[in-house]
């Protein structure tokens, strides 16, 4: 079996890893590493330079995991600043910012970072969920703007599904498959004999 360490300090975060690691043969242990963020437009360099530094602390196989929501009537606000939205206005200010608006649609994007000893590069993976920003909070469970994001093809918010459902459709299951896919196709017996 495979073991990646996880730097993360989102308990939601980790568990949805941890539970997609499980479907797919792959360990997912989670760091009690502080996490160094850039601040950065893009979430693929956020996620990129967050690995870089964690390997330089831990120098074994990581993952490092950055998702943020693009609401298109927000010109794609708040993307890679999530996480500071989140906690500074929080669900009730993004509805508020969204009130009256017809436009609902909204996507939540991930980038997985892989870095490991015998890595040339640290590898990216991506997934997008397409949907639409609820008009209120519907669901307990989850974390983040779960309860006000519809998936596409769903009646539910993110929040009223099992972790499994949420993971089966979502922007960090699929960045996670993705992930899953290259490990399979590419970790060798030889360039992961340490891998575990
Ligand atoms: P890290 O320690 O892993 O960085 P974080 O919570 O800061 O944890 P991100 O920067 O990747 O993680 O996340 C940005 C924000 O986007 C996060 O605070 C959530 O509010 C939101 N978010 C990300 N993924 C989400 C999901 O699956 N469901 C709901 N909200 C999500």
């Amino acid at each position: 079996m495979v073991r990646l360490y996880l730097a993360s300090r989102n308990p939601g975060k980790v568990s949805e890893l941890r539970k997609l690691g499980s479907y797919f043969g792959i360990e997912i242990v989670p760091l009690d590493l502080p996490k160094v963020e850039v601040q950065s437009e893009s979430l693929e360099y956020v996620s990129l330079f967050s690995a870089v530094n964690a390997f330089l602390t831990l120098r074994k196989p990581l993952i490092v995991e950055d998702s943020g929501l693009y609401i298109e009537a927000l010109n794609f606000f708040p993307g890679a600043y999530s996480s500071f939205v989140y906690r500074t206005i929080g669900i009730r200010g993004v509805l508020k910012l969204l009130e009256g608006v017809e436009n609902r649609q909204a996507y939540f994007k991930s980038v997985i970072a892989l870095a490991a000893p015998n890595l040339p590069e640290v590898k990216l993976f991506t997934g997008v969920v397409y949907g639409v920003i609820a008009t209120e909070p519907r669901g307990s469970r989850g974390f983040g703007f779960d309860p006000i994001f519809i998936p596409e093809g769903s009646a539910k918010t993110f929040a009223e599904m099992e972790e499994d459902e949420k993971n089966r459709i979502s922007h960090r299951g699929r960045a996670f498959m993705e992930l899953a896919g290259w490990l399979a196709d590419n970790c060798s017996k030889v360039m992961c004999y340490s891998w575990t």
